[in-house]
């Protein structure tokens, strides 16, 4: 039963905002009426060494597939971010620190010190060889040297690559060879939950698997002893000793690569996705201003990691390019405890906390008590992003969080997309609970069936966007046909999300989930492919088929079928020993929920698996498991319905 309730915009909002309900209707009809002219006066909230001209420049058709912005534009990422700001607010925070323990301390950089930090930086990556256009994998723990890696990056017109520090050697192996990296920035250790993180010998172990791989630069974060290997690791601090604190920024094409951030789909190994500099920039930073309305001097906390999207886009990009003051956190919202998330809030006084469905189910799970143990005053409104928000966890986050007092923007948007494209404007919009409302200035969604078909009206079906924004990926790293293959060939010159929606008589969309072989666990994306390939890469596996389950915390769980080869017994300790091989080879967001042995699955007679029912009998829904009579061996099934595992 969908959720009928109405949230509507405070009257404080309406008056204060940068957007209220006519603006946004005004902003959304220019953009689609004169979206040339529309664009290029948006375009005017970035500092351009060369202005551009032009706006976009894109087709989604075979014959001239192409996605360009601003493509006569002249700019640098960096200057944007940083060097802009130092005339009129130089001595004010642009980065504050707060390290995983509470008892650690914390860092603060104004602006004038970011500079510093990511001039030397960039000098530090020039001195080891690194020059415009090069790959640099980036392998940090959430410390500030993660922003200033990225900056540095962009401030010398390298691509850079940031690898989430929770993924294995394998994963990282495979990421820098695709892109072909010679450098990776890493750290002797992470800190996350009370627990380290053996970065440096992550690093490492798959530098035996990446040939490519030449230098590696270390940060010291934790001060642990790290075996460093002669000609090839280097320490920050001692590259770092020697170099200038100035570095003259490289003037870049609109078009010219920012950074490539590897993201699973619903094939073979991730994809590199590729973002670029105008658009990209441009677009992170207007949808920071319109959805969390960000004002000068407010504390903005997103509460992501900087290896997904979610972090480069709004730790880093977006607020840095508003001149807000950005909180990074090196830890978990619930370590030491469930109120630590609203301690931090309390102590840098947050304006505005953006986080994860999956943080807020973990830390409902603990009851009121730690949340009313903390005051909370300062917010003035809560975000959320990464996967659909159940009613129940957004009115807990809008009731019990935010005091009844915060409007709950409800992101809707992918690492494809650069940048929220489907959110309420809270001064805008009226909210309902689980709903990431209606689409941005530039966003046009339309829902199709599996046909193609377009559907008016309230419907539900698959999310396209019939027209490209400025913040759109433009190429898979290294594979320009497999992007227009993954995106663009299903439903012809409509890209596709890969998400289901559902549109209310209200124009309100609903995304239900996604649609194709991808999971979502806890707001992270896993291919089930890439499962199965760990899975079968283990010797005593002959077959595997994964699937996604319903999971209480996660929102999505994984849940894997395996055959066994002949002779090999099923067990307890061998379900444990493939479960921790599948967190070694991708890492432990990966791990299986759930693994079933079984003697045969379930094939169509053309020897396809039918994904349909192992989904089912993953959910418990064994009562409707439709026609199986297609299949080469209907037998399979009840042996499957039968031994049904909940771990
Ligand atoms: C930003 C990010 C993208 C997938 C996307 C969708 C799901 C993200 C959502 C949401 C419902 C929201 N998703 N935000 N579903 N409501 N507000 O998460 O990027 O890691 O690429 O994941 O996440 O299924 O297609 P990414």
């Amino acid at each position: 039963m969908p959720d009928r309730a109405l949230y509507p915009v405070p009257p404080e909002w309406a008056g204060r905002a940068h957007v209220d309900a006519a603006g946004y209707e005004r902003l959304y009809r220019a953009s689609l009426e004169d979206a040339d002219a529309f664009w290029l006066e948006q375009a005017k909230r970035l500092d351009w060494v060369k202005a551009p001209t032009v706006a976009g420049n894109w087709s989604f058709d075979e014959a001239d597939f192409g996605i360009k912005w601003f493509e006569d534009g002249v700019l640098n990422v960096s200057v944007n971010c940083i060097d802009r700001h130092l005339a009129t607010r130089g001595d004010e925070t642009a980065i504050i620190w707060e390290p995983d323990s509470p008892d650690g301390e914390g860092r603060r950089f104004t602006y004038r010190e970011l500079h510093g930090e990511v001039c030397r930086f960039a000098n530090v990556l020039k001195a080891q060889g690194v020059a415009k256009g090069d790959r640099v994998t980036i392998y940090l723990p959430m410390i500030p040297e993660a922003a200033f890696a990225v900056l540095a990056c962009a401030r010398i017109g390298a691509i850079h690559s940031v690898v989430f520090g929770g993924f294995s050697p394998e994963a990282l192996a495979g990421r820098i060879e695709d892109c072909d990296s010679k450098i990776v920035v890493t750290a002797d250790e992470g800190c996350r939950g009370g627990r380290r993180v053996p970065l440096k010998a992550n690093v490492d172990e798959a530098a035996k698997r990446a040939p490519s791989l030449e230098k590696v630069l270390v940060v010291r974060a934790t001060g642990a002893d790290v075996p460093m290997t002669g000609g090839r690791d280097v320490w920050f601090h001692d590259a770092a000793a020697g170099v200038d604190t100035d570095c003259p920024p490289e003037p870049m094409n609109a078009e010219d690569p920012l950074f490539i951030l590897y993201t699973s789909g619903s094939t073979g190994k991730p994809k590199g996705v590729l973002h670029t500099t105008g658009g990209y920039l441009l677009w992170a930073s207007l949808t920071h201003h319109w959805c969390f309305d960000y004002r000068p001097g407010e504390v903005w906390w997103c509460a992501a990691d900087i290896g997904w999207v979610t972090g480069h886009s709004y730790i880093v990009y977006g607020p840095l390019a508003n001149g807000a003051t950005t909180l990074m956190h090196e830890g978990v919202p619930n370590w030491p405890d469930a109120s630590r998330i609203w301690q931090i809030v309390d102590k840098y006084e947050v304006d505005t906390l953006y986080t994860s469905p999956t943080a807020l189910r973990s830390l409902m799970k603990e009851g009121e008590a730690p949340v009313k143990a903390t005051s909370r005053k300062s917010l003035k409104l809560l975000g959320s992003v990464g996967e659909p928000i159940n009613p129940e966890a957004w009115r807990w986050y809008h009731d019990v969080a935010g005091d009844g007092r915060c409007p709950i923007v409800d992101t809707w948007w992918q690492t494809e997309t650069g940048g929220v494209l489907i959110a309420p404007l809270p001064g805008a919009t009226d909210l309902k609970p689980g709903s990431a409302t209606k689409p941005l200035p530039g966003v046009a969604p339309e829902l199709v069936d599996a046909e193609g078909q377009v559907l008016e009206g309230a419907a539900d079906g698959n999310l396209v966007l019939t027209r490209s924004w400025p913040g759109q990926m433009r190429t898979v790293w290294g594979d320009h046909d497999r992007f227009f293959q993954t995106y663009f060939s299903t439903y012809k010159g409509k890209y596709f999300t890969g998400d289901g929606c559902r549109r209310d008589e209200d124009g309100y969309y609903w995304i239900t989930g996604r649609v194709d072989d991808v999971i979502n666990v806890s707001g992270h994306r896993m291919g089930t492919a890439e499962v199965e390939s760990a899975l079968v890469a283990h010797p005593k596996v002959a077959e595997a088929a994964v699937v996604g389950m319903p999971h209480e915390v996660k929102g999505q769980g994984i849940y894997a079928y395996v055959t066994l080869n002949a002779g090999v017994e099923a067990s307890d300790d061998l379900r444990d020993e493939l479960c921790k091989w599948v967190r070694r080879e991708i890492g432990p967001i990966a791990t299986p929920d759930a693994l079933q042995f079984a003697p045969g699955l379930p094939k169509t007679r053309s020897g396809k698996i039918m994904r349909r029912i192992l989904r089912k009998i993953a959910e418990g829904d064994v009562g409707s498991l439709g026609d199986t009579s297609t299949l080469a061996d209907p037998a399979v099934v009840d042996d499957l319905v039968e031994n049904r595992v909940t771990r």
